[in-house]
């Protein structure tokens, strides 16, 4: 088992990986730019290193600061948490030439799973369904229009690289393809320093729902059900619950299988999560692998009573599965909290929290790095926590979520917790009645 972890991230997720380390008995590093200084995760672990000023790239993205503070420690793994580099194979595989265990996939993995279309094609050899498109990158304009054509409009560009919706363009008609091409690409070049694009038929209003996977040493998968993340703002994922309002056992058995079979074909170790879009006829697709823990994972963890950081730690330290799957037992709902002010266009507010009161009571976890006096940083990203209720029916969850965002007190900075509020009174959310295009028609009053 591994001595001491250090942890190549911050805020939230820095905390929750600090907590389970803990709990292990494993002593923890935490990595902090000049602008995290009072940060909680630098407080609760056994050491702390500063690796650099505010900027991402000479801090929390320097793989030479990060490795030189793995080694002054005497680290043997490295947790990247989400974000960051926690998808980076270079940085996977300095890890194992310093004899680092990185706490994710190998570099091969993650290449392979991180390039969208070559994940496509990873799950057409597992013979899961993908949407019909180009099959592979697109080699120019003139092909594109042949697909598109064959596909029928509208069709979807998307960035090989890319995630998240970056380089991402909707094409309604064979006019608008070739300059929506050229800025996909220009706009995935400079994000991703790779314009590779591929092309799927476009759904128009389909759920975004995911498994969660998890896959040991010796080939073993098991999956841990579903996650419903359809409610999203600009690629941005607001509200998350599970069991999916759109599940039925039969769907959850067949979708539960395809994503095993897609991680089992590439003997995927650690966690992971297979996305697919699913459609109003319970048709389900794969579109994307992610191959790190998710900022929703609590959700998970809190309905089949299970913690996924510590799985994550005991499968890369050579733990083997039982190979049991999970159904939910009880139903998870998680908000995220910004500092972002809502009611102008959800624009980021940082700064100093003057007072602050986390809710409690039965069914109630605040994952949140804040305390009172603690100043939001601008340099990062504007999730200051995750609030997530559990009960034993999604009204219960719900009507749990609203009771506690009403106690949730934070002053000095503006949050989404209000948007939250109004969200949980919704009508059509509280029927379950949320695809992907739930949030162009929601107005905050
Ligand atoms: C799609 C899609 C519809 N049709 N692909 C967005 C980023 C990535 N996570 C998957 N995404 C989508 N891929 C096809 N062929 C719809 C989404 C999608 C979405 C698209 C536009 C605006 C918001 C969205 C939220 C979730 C998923």
């Amino acid at each position: 088992m591994f001595k001491k972890i250090l942890i190549a991230n911050r805020g939230e997720i820095a905390l929750r990986v600090i907590r389970t380390c803990k709990e292990m008995g494993i002593s923890t590093v935490a990595v902090y730019s000049t602008a995290d200084k009072e940060s909680l995760h630098v407080r609760f672990a056994d050491e702390a290193v500063c690796i650099g000023p505010p900027q991402s790239s000479l801090s929390y993205l320097s793989i030479p600061n990060i490795i030189s503070a793995a080694e002054i420690t005497n680290a043997d793994a490295i947790h990247p948490g989400y974000g960051f580099l926690s998808e980076n194979s270079k940085f996977s595989k300095i890890c194992e030439e310093h004899e680092i265990k990185f706490l994710g996939p190998s570099p091969d993995m993650i290449d392979q799973m991180g390039d969208k279309s070559t994940a496509i094609k990873t799950a057409q050899k597992a013979k899961v369904p993908t949407i019909p498109g180009s099959n592979g990158l697109l080699e120019s304009v003139e092909q594109a229009k042949k697909i598109a054509k064959k596909i029928e409009y509208p069709v979807l560009l998307k960035a090989t690289a890319g995630g998240g919706g970056k380089g991402m363009r909707i094409v309604w008609n064979e006019e608008e393809l070739e300059p929506l091409l050229n800025s996909a690409k220009q706009e995935a070049r400079n994000a991703f320093g790779n314009d590779g694009m591929y092309m799927e038929k476009y759904l128009e209003n389909p759920r975004h729902i995911e498994f969660q996977i998890v896959g040991d040493k010796y080939g073993v998968v098991c999956h841990l059900s579903e996650r419903d993340c359809s409610i999203q703002r600009r690629h941005q994922k607001l509200v998350e619950e599970t069991p999916s309002p759109f599940m039925t056992p039969e769907l959850r058995k067949k979708m539960g299988e395809a994503a095993i079979k897609i991680a089992k074909s590439i003997r995927y170790e650690g966690i992971g999560t297979i996305e697919f879009l699913v459609d109003k006829n319970r048709n389900f697709y794969f579109i994307e692998m992610n191959t790190r823990i998710q900022v929703e994972h609590p959700i998970t963890e809190e309905v089949i009573n299970y913690d996924l950081v510590k799985e994550q730690i005991l499968v890369h330290s050579g733990v083997k599965l039982s190979g049991k799957n999970y159904e939910p037992k009880l139903h998870a709902i998680e908000c995220r909290i910004n500092a972002e002010d809502p009611y102008n266009d959800f624009r980021p507010c940082p700064g100093k929290i003057t007072a602050l009161h986390k809710p409690g009571g039965h069914g109630v976890r605040v994952d949140t790095h804040t305390y009172a006096g603690y100043t939001v940083p601008p340099f990062y990203d504007s999730m200051i926590a995750k609030m997530i209720t559990v009960a034993q029916t999604r009204e219960e969850a719900i009507t749990k979520m609203e009771r506690a965002l009403s106690e949730y007190i934070i002053e000095g900075i503006k949050t989404t917790i209000p948007f939250h509020i109004q969200l949980m009174k919704n009508e059509d959310f509280r029927k379950g009645n949320c695809t992907t295009k739930f949030m162009d028609t929601f107005k905050l009053k």
